[in-house]
């Protein structure tokens, strides 16, 4: 009989997801390739988030001048950037900007909506698992849905899910590292 926390996430219009996209042997290298990385922490207007950034292509500056060029993304990447464009419906060369998001223990993401200069969003997440929580108004109240993300796993932001809907994530129960391509909007 199957069993209903064995079906594939459910989030709002426009959120598709893809179990195990890259495989474990895929994972256990990136994961060393991204111990090498220099993280810092997340900066926005001021404040230092808990969780620690690297990005590649460009860099969304949230502390002064918005879209800046950054490091091209290295050759390491670009395996996991093509099948998360194949999923995403797009060619490898769309998603110009990778944004690595660190959570260790602890580490959350708040409420937002990614920047409109942005168009699709695809995540491929790695080590601990977590929820992709999704929240929108509706008169006075919050309409909610939360999306399980395992380990290994893709998920794709677009259309309303993407434009309509706030996500976060709560604290992170272990450290637990996402992969975040996004294309430009023409
Ligand atoms: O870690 C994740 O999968 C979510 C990342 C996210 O929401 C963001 O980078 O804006």
């Amino acid at each position: 009989m199957s069993d209903l926390f064995d079906l594939p996430p459910v989030g709002p219009p426009g959120f598709r997801y893809q179990a195990e996209l890259i495989s474990p042997t895929e994972a256990d290298d990136l994961a060393a390739r991204l111990d090498e990385l220099p993280f810092q922490p997340f900066l926005f207007r001021g404040y230092e988030g808990r969780r620690r950034v690297v990005s590649f292509g460009l860099r969304y500056d949230f502390n002064g001048p918005g879209l800046v060029a950054a490091e091209t993304m290295p050759d390491w990447l670009l395996p996991v950037r093509d099948k998360a464009a194949a999923f995403a419906s797009l060619p490898g060369e769309a998603f110009a900007h990778v944004l690595i998001n660190e959570y260790r223990e602890g580490a959350p993401i708040g409420w937002h909506r990614d920047r409109p200069v942005f168009d699709k969003v695809v995540g491929v997440s790695l080590l601990a698992p977590t929820i992709m929580r999704f929240r929108r108004r509706v008169a006075a109240k919050f309409e909610r849905i939360n999306a399980p993300l395992a380990p290994r796993s893709a998920y794709l932001l677009d259309g309303a899910a993407r434009d309509a809907w706030e996500h976060s994530l709560p604290e992170a129960q272990a450290r637990r590292i996402s992969i975040t391509f996004r294309n430009l909007r023409s």
